[in-house]
Formats: structure tokens, C-alpha cells, sequence
């Protein structure tokens, strides 16, 4: 059978965005490990990837020629709109074919796709033992509604590594400071154990309330067939949370140590974990730590608690200088504009932000999550009306929540980075000009010039 995959993740970015930042150059690992797996059972796989097309025309011209049986679609909330607008596209064209949708939004809110005559199946949860199976059994012809196929959680080290051939191998690197190219992303294990309000419980009702994790044998042996095959010099662990399993990390880092290659990486955690086990960072600094994310999230202990993190704010300072103390790169994660923020609360996070001086600052606008107890505050609270889905995008160009002054965040926003008073009131005067909804597109591009000047000038 000729499986097409679609990925859609263009909401915000437009089409022919791949490689423009980092975020559009991310490899699906659900569609790259579906691959493998279809792959392994004889079928032929292909990607339409529109980050990496023109436009619909080419889309359709794609379509057309690869002429699929099946036709499998990847929907995150965010890409909802550009999802839903190619399998239309897709049901025009090609009446006959099979169209499948899986991934987080379908997950979680079924409800969207159940009266969509379009498709055919809706994939819940996890899809490396259903969809292969699927295959096999396809009924067809079409009868109507779509059908629900309920995942089911496989054995993570039965599964075979992604395809790395589906997306082609090779991510952007986030800071190639840090992390030299080739730069590639890997996934140990699924689902998370806190219960942040901004996340759960969705993640849990997708992967499950335990955490899964691949053996370290395993994760370690896909790294060695990555710099043989690749060349790969760093890469990213892309759980949620890598550190929670102590002994997991403990393992992995001895494993790394007795690899030959001077490999390099970087992964997730939270602060209360880096302060718990400060020798922890500095065992994963020897086995080639070289950038850390955290999500500091707020400098204000209510926020904090509001949150549910579990997090305290002098745990997000220690945390930063144990990094420092064992030469690990900080990659800061902050939230402006979170639902009972007051302007005060906000001056705390901008404070706690500008003394900590993270070697990548990750801000971003709250944006309530499907799924997540505090979507469900949101709406209860009439705070949240988005236009559209495209408004799930954390850094859209959209405000976000109702009563929220991001004039004023904005402003914030900017302090917080420590950036040079120069830049800052350029920034300001082209933002009073344009108006508040282009005015992130305006920050990247500025972004950018001043980072070019920077680079000119040195
Ligand atoms: C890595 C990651 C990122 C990376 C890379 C994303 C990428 N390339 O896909 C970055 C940092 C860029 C990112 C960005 C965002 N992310 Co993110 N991210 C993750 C994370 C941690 C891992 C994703 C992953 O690879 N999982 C492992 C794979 C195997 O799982 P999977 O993709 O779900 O695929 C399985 C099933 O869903 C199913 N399936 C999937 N597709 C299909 C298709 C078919 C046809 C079938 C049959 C089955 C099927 O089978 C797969 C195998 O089991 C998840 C949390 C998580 N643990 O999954 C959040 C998560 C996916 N992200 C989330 C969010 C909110 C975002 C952002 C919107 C945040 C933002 N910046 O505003 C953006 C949106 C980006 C986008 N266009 O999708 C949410 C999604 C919620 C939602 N309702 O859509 C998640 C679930 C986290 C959370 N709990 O809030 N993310």
C-alpha cells in the first residue's frame, strides 16, 4: 500500500517556511516512527510536508502525482486550519483514497472530526501498533462517518528508531554555540509526570499517567547509528521532563561517557530538579551537557502556585547557578500574561529573568492549552474566545487572553531580555506605528536585522 503522511505545521509560519527558524525545522517523531513501522510491514511511504512547499497549487500537483491508497494526516492543535484545508483539498482531488487523521488534537478533541465526511478514520493516542495494523485490514471504499481506532501504548523498545529518511536527517541547531551541526533530535520516553495546569492533564490523556521510557541501551545505540550514518555532533533529548528518572540519566551518562566521539546535548528539566540533585548536572556536563531548558515560568511564588508547578522562585535561581557552576548554557522558560497576573507579578518575572541571564531566553504569551486545567479556567472565566486555531500558537502575533494589556507585556517582554536600550526603543517606535497584531512578526524581523548589525559589527 502507498501511504502519503501530511505534515501540516505551517499555522503562523506560512508555506516554505522550513529551516527558516528553529521551530520549522523540527522533525515529526510521530510521523518519522509511524514510517518505520509501516515501512518494516512492506508499505511505501512518502511526506508532503508543507513547510517545505510553495503553496496549495503545489500541494495538489504533489497529491496528484504520488496518487496514495491512504492518505495520513498529523494534527496539532495549532494546525488545525492548514490540516483541515489539505485534506479537503486531498478529498477533491482524489475521491477514492482512505484519509486518516492522528496525533494530539484529534486525541484530545475528538468532537472536531466526528462529523467531517472527509475523513474516513480518526487514530487516538498512540498509533505504532494500531495504524500498522490498520493497514492490513483496510476496508474498502468509504462508508461515511469517520471510525475511531483506539491506540494502544507499545513496548518503546520494540518500536523501531524513526525513520530519519521521511523529513531528511538534519534539524536546525538552537545554539550552535552549544551545540554544533549536525544538529538531530531524539525522544527517550512519553507522557510526564507533574501536573502543571498549563499542560495537564492532556499529556496524560494522550501517553498515559506513568511515565514510559526507552531503555538506555536502546536510546544509546540509535546516537551511535546517528554520528556513523549522520555525522551527528549534537543533539536534543525531546521528553518533557528527562531528569525525573534519576537513575535513567545516571545510567545514560555512564553509557555516554564510555561512547567514543565528543557528542553534545541538550535536554529539558525543571528547576526543583536541578536543585534536588546538583550532581546530577554536573555527571550530565561529562557526558556532553552543553545547554539545559527550564521552565522558570514565573518570578512570582503565587503565579507559581496558581500554576501548580511545584516550583519555588529561589529554586529557579539556585538552579541557574548550579548550572552555571558546571558550565551548562541556560535556556530559560518564562510566561507573560498568565490568567490573575497582576503588573506587579510581572515586574517579578522580568526581574527574576533579567538577574538570572539565561543564554537563550524562551519567552512566551500564556496560551491555554486544549486539554489543560487551565484552558478549562480559561473558558469558564470567558477569558479565552480564540478566533481561530491558529491563536494556540504561543507567540502568535494575536493577543491572546480578554482584559490582558500587552502593550504593556510587550514592553516587559523586552526588559526581560536585558537587550540594549537602543534596540528596545526601535522596537517600541515600529510597534506604535504597525499596530498590536503584526507586531511579533515586526520583533522577529527586527530580531533578525539586529542580530545581522551584531554580527556586522564584531
Ligand atoms: C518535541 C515537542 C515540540 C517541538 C517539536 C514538535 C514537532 N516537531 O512535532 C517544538 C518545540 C517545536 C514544539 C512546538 C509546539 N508544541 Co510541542 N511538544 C513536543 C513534545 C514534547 C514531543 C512531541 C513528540 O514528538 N512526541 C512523540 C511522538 C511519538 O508522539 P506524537 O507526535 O503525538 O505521535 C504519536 C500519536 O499522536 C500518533 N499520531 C501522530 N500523528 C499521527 C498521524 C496518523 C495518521 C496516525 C494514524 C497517528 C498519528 O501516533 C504517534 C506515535 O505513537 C510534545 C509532548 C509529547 N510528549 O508528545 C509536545 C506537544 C506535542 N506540543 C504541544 C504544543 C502546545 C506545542 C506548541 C503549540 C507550543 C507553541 N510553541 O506554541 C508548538 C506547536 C508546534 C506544532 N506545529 O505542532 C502540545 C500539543 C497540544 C495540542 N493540543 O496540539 C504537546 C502535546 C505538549 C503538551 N502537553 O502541551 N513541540
Amino acid at each position: 500500500m502507498r501511504v502519503e503522511f501530511v505534515y501540516p505545521a505551517i499555522a503562523g509560519w506560512g508555506f516554505d517556511c522550513y529551516g527558516r527558524t528553529i521551530e520549522t525545522s523540527w522533525v515529526s517523531h510521530g510521523l518519522a516512527v509511524l514510517s518505520a513501522c509501516v515501512k518494516a510491514e512492506g508499505h511505501t511511504v512518502g511526506l508532503l510536508d508543507l513547510r517545505r512547499l510553495k503553496g496549495w497549487k503545489e500541494f495538489e500537483d504533489e497529491m496528484r502525482g504520488r496518487r496514495p491508497d491512504l492518505v495520513g494526516v498529523y494534527i496539532s492543535s495549532v494546525d488545525f486550519n492548514p490540516a483541515l484545508e489539505a485534506i479537503e483539498r486531498t478529498r477533491a482531488l482524489l475521491p477514492q483514497v482512505r484519509i486518516v487523521v492522528g496525533g494530539p488534537h484529534p486525541s484530545l478533541v475528538i468532537e472536531e472530526f466526528l462529523e467531517n465526511a472527509n475523513i474516513d478514520s480518526i487514530f487516538i493516542g498512540e498509533g505504532e501498533i494500531s495504524f500498522p495494523r490498520f493497514l492490513e485490514e483496510v476496508p474498502k471504499g468509504r462508508n461515511g462517518k469517520p471510525h475511531v481506532v483506539q491506540g494502544e501504548k507499545p513496548d518503546l523498545d520494540r518500536v523501531p528508531f524513526i525513520d530519519r529518511t521521511l523529513f531528511g536527517p538534519f534539524e536546525k541547531s538552537p545554539a550552535p554555540e552549544f551545540l554544533p551541526e549536525p544538529f538531530m533530535s531524539t525522544i527517550a520516553g512519553r507522557g510526564c509526570f507533574f501536573k502543571c495546569k498549563f499542560c495537564q492533564p492532556a499529556e496524560a490523556k494522550i501517553f498515559g499517567k506513568k511515565v514510559r521510557r526507552r531503555s538506555v541501551e536502546n536510546v544509546v545505540e540509535e546516537l551511535r547509528n546517528l554520528r556513523r550514518d549522520y555525522g551527528m555532533r549534537s543533539f536534543i533529548l525531546h521528553d518533557d521532563c528527562l531528569t525525573e528518572d534519576r537513575r535513567w540519566v545516571r545510567d545514560f551518562c555512564e553509557k555516554m561517557r564510555s561512547e567514543d566521539g565528543d557528542l553534545r546535548f541538550m535536554c529539558q528539566t525543571r528547576s526543583d530538579l536541578v536543585c534536588r540533585n546538583p550532581d546530577l548536572v554536573g555527571e550530565m556536563a561529562d557526558a556532553g551537557l552543553r545547554l539545559l531548558i527550564i521552565g522558570f515560568e514565573s518570578g512570582s511564588q503565587r503565579v507559581l502556585d496558581f500554576l501548580g508547578k511545584g516550583t519555588t522562585v529561589e529554586q529557579n535561581f539556585q538552579a541557574a547557578e548550579i548550572c552555571r557552576e558546571h558550565g551548562v548554557g541556560i535556556w530559560g522558560n518564562y510566561m507573560l500574561g498568565i490568567p490573575t497576573e497582576t503588573k506587579e507579578e510581572v515586574k517579578k518575572t522580568v526581574d527574576m529573568m533579567r538577574r538570572i541571564k539565561p543564554d537563550i531566553y524562551g519567552p512566551s504569551f500564556f496560551t491555554p492549552h486544549v486539554g489543560s486545567r487551565l484552558y478549562e479556567y480559561c473558558v469558564e472565566q470567558g477569558l479565552w474566545s480564540p478566533d481561530s486555531h491558529d491563536d494556540f500558537r504561543r507567540n502568535a502575533p494575536a493577543p491572546k487572553l480578554k482584559g490582558m494589556d500587552y502593550e504593556f507585556l510587550f514592553k516587559a517582554l523586552e526588559l526581560s531580555r536585558n537587550r540594549p536600550w537602543i534596540e528596545r526603543t526601535v522596537k517600541w517606535l515600529v510597534r506604535r506605528t504597525l499596530g498590536t497584531r503584526n507586531l511579533m512578526t515586526t520583533y522577529q524581523r527586527l530580531g533578525r536585522i539586529a542580530r545581522w548589525m551584531r554580527l556586522r559589527h564584531d
